[in-house]
């Protein structure tokens, strides 16, 4: 099952996974923050993208998620990924964990300056089930599930044709709530998202950042 980090025989350390645990660009040199994270956990990807846009130095520790090892319960009651360490600081759960992060280390700011445009930023990570209902009801193959997945791409089409982002006139947490869905669907799901045009621009206009474009690599490595 492994050890936990920090005693004798850590499970993985993933120091091999290089551009993750570089020093950031802002040359943060605070204590080690540790994610326990998956590769192909889009909640995880949350994380990995918010600490890459904060270029905060970070020590991923790979789990395995048909593997889990007994003491990642200790760190989640719910035994999943992601999960932030911050010195003896332990948090679940990637929207907390994102808004965490944007508060611990405010540049670049992930959310607007506006209260009212924060909050529908807010609401739409707090309605984020709605996309992902659909999204792995066509993962299983569920019998019509496919046009309540189109219904959803359609309103967050919709929304993009008034706004630039997710999150509004720039870029921040919101966006990163969606967009590794988007990547997943797109390039695992084989999910055309031409037919919705302001949507499949905000993905291609994304990507151009490098914190999304690595885990495009994430997502083509899977
Ligand atoms: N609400 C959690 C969901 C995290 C989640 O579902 N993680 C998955 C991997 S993508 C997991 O750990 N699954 C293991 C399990 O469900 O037992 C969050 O936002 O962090």
């Amino acid at each position: 099952m492994g050890e936990p980090p920090g005693s004798p025989m850590p499970l993985h350390w993933s120091a091999s996974r290089t551009g993750r645990s570089a020093a950031g660009p802002r040359g943060y040199a605070g204590p080690v923050i540790t994610l326990y994270d998956a590769d192909r956990c889009p909640y995880c990807a949350r994380v990995r993208i918010v600490l890459a846009e904060k270029g905060v130095e970070y020590e991923p520790v790979i789990i395995d998620l048909d593997d889990r090892p007994a003491w990642i319960y200790e760190k989640n009651p719910t035994g999943r990924v992601p999960v932030l360490e911050d010195g003896a600081f332990v948090l679940p759960e990637s929207a907390v964990i994102d808004e965490y992060l944007n508060e611990r280390y405010p540049e670049p700011p992930l959310l607007p300056a506006d209260p009212g445009e924060r909050a529908l930023a807010r609401t739409l990570i707090f309605r984020f089930d709605h996309l992902s209902k659909p999204y792995y009801a066509v993962r299983r193959g569920d019998d019509n599930a496919r046009p309540h997945l189109d219904e959803q791409l359609a309103k967050l089409d919709r929304l993009l044709e008034g706004q630039a982002f997710l999150t509004g006139a720039e870029f921040g947490l919101a966006d990163v709530a969606y967009v590794p869905w988007m990547l997943r669907a797109r390039d695992r799901m084989a999910v055309d998202l031409h037919p919705f045009p302001a949507l499949n621009e905000w993905v291609e206009q994304l990507a151009e950042r490098p914190s999304i474009a690595a885990e495009i690599d994430v997502v083509a490595a899977l």
